[in-house]
């Protein structure tokens, strides 16, 4: 089920180029920009450009090709951040705050690429 998207939401304003981003990367398919309230020295935020509201709906109803695109652009960013295991780094955390329970502040889906230092215990 493909879950209702409100396109006012700040995510969707910035793919509309309505208010800038602290851009990391683009491809056709998903955005990479700087989380405006940093948790770590490298903290990205990736968004699809589709209408999804979260990573369930962009993991359900995404095209092939929108999953390829933006998983490319995830290990792009990763790479060019210094944050990638393959690069010989010392890796992140990639999280995705999921609706009520998980958390989620902006109803559009994106992934938190965070790291350059030890992330910690996930517990609160
Ligand atoms: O958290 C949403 C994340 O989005 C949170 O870490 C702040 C970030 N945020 C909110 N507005 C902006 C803008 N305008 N630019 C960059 N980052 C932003 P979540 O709980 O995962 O929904």
């Amino acid at each position: 089920m493909a879950l209702a998207y409100d396109d006012t939401n700040i995510f969707a304003r910035i793919l509309r180029g309505e208010i800038p981003c602290d851009k990391v990367a683009e491809n056709d398919h998903a955005l990479a920009f700087r989380d405006i309230r940093p948790q770590a020295p490298v903290h990205v935020l990736v968004i699809p450009k589709g209408a999804y509201v979260s990573f369930d709906d962009f993991a359900a109803n995404a095209s092939n090709a929108e999953i390829l695109g933006f998983t490319r652009l995830c290990a792009q960013v990763c790479m060019s951040e210094g944050v990638d295991l393959a690069g010989g780094n010392q890796g992140f955390r990639a999280v995705a705050n999921t609706g009520h329970h998980g958390v989620q502040e902006v109803p559009h889906y994106h992934l938190h690429i965070m790291g350059g230092r030890v992330m910690g215990p996930m517990l609160s």
